[in-house]
């Protein structure tokens, strides 16, 4: 079997979502709000979401260009989300994938109003650009990306979270956290590509339950990343200090035993790949990109 280059998969991707993000948004009146729009949108960031949704789509035999506007959609949800999530009302953040938050950049009121025109736009989107799939599949594809930024996803994560602030928390409300905050976006991401190339409701449930261990998997790997940055920032003691604050997965299972568990669920996702030979690969070597990713 010949290696599949994961860093070349990956560069493409990136950049024909970027060029996609751009024409999709361009800048136009009103000024202001299309810049704080654009400024967040294209700012980086590994862009996984819609490079697991064009994955999927080619893995179940559509086209990349059928998923496209589904992918930056999807993109725009995410951006609208860390916009929202950095305002002094959330985790008041000064910096995002290495530039000024947006509300530092543009004010609170521009900040929201940037991520309130982002989420909508991108289910105007996937309605209008969408093409070759039939509208039933689209109308699919709508229903559960706004299922996952609702109360029963985003939303219900990050109000669970923000109740969670200082308090000691179970094993199984950081995980109602993590499902909805984080697992439930990358869960529509590889799902969705899928319905919109016609996938049947038995590869549908098992690319939902990769989803859910990718899901996971990223987050326990986030916790473990947070880990070695504020040990590298601050000394061994003081990032003791920090995990003892907030519940995370190495806290409540220790470093071993978060790190075995991402190891875990990353096994359980490949093996939901089985049944899918060769055109699994590129999402098998986005498990282990997740599980290692160093950013
Ligand atoms: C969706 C309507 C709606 C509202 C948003 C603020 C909020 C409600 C939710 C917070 C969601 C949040 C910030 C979740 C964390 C998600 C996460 C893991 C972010 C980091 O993702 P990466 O590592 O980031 O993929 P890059 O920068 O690479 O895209």
């Amino acid at each position: 079997m010949s290696q599949f280059d994961l860093d070349a998969y990956l560069r493409q991707c990136r950049s024909q979502v970027e060029a996609a993000l751009d024409r999709y948004l361009p800048q136009q009146y009103p000024d202001k709000l299309y810049e704080a729009m654009r400024y967040s949108l294209l700012a980086g960031g590994k862009r996984l979401r819609p490079i697991l949704c064009l994955t999927s789509c080619r893995m179940c035999g559509g086209s990349a260009e059928l998923a496209l506007p589904t992918a930056c959609a999807l993109e725009m949800v995410h951006t609208m989300s860390l916009i929202h999530d950095d305002l002094p009302a959330m985790d008041d953040d000064d910096y995002r994938r290495g530039k000024l938050t947006n509300h530092k950049v543009y004010g609170e009121d521009m900040a929201i109003l940037a991520g309130d025109a982002l989420l909508a736009y991108a289910f105007q989107l996937i309605a209008e650009k969408t093409v070759g799939a039939t509208p039933e599949r689209i109308v699919e594809v709508l229903g559960r990306l706004g299922k996952a930024a609702s109360g029963a996803g985003l939303v219900g994560g990050q109000v669970v979270d923000l109740e969670s602030e200082g308090r000691t928390i179970a094993l199984e409300t950081l995980e109602y956290i993590h499902t909805h905050k984080t697992g439930a976006l990358l869960e529509v991401s590889v799902v969705s590509g899928a319905i919109l190339a016609g996938a049947d409701g038995g590869v549908v449930e098992r690319l939902t339950r990769y989803s859910r261990c990718i899901g996971l998997a990223f987050q326990i790997r986030d916790d473990l990343l947070d880990i070695s940055a504020t040990q590298a920032e601050l000394g061994k003691t003081a990032g003791k200090d920090l995990r003892d604050r907030k519940a995370t997965y190495p806290s409540l299972l220790g470093y071993d035993g978060a790190l075995e568990r991402a190891e875990q669920l990353r096994e359980q996702a490949v093996a939901e790949l089985a049944d899918f030979g060769e055109s699994a690969r590129p999402l098998t070597a986005l498990a282990e990109f997740i599980v290692q990713r160093r950013h």
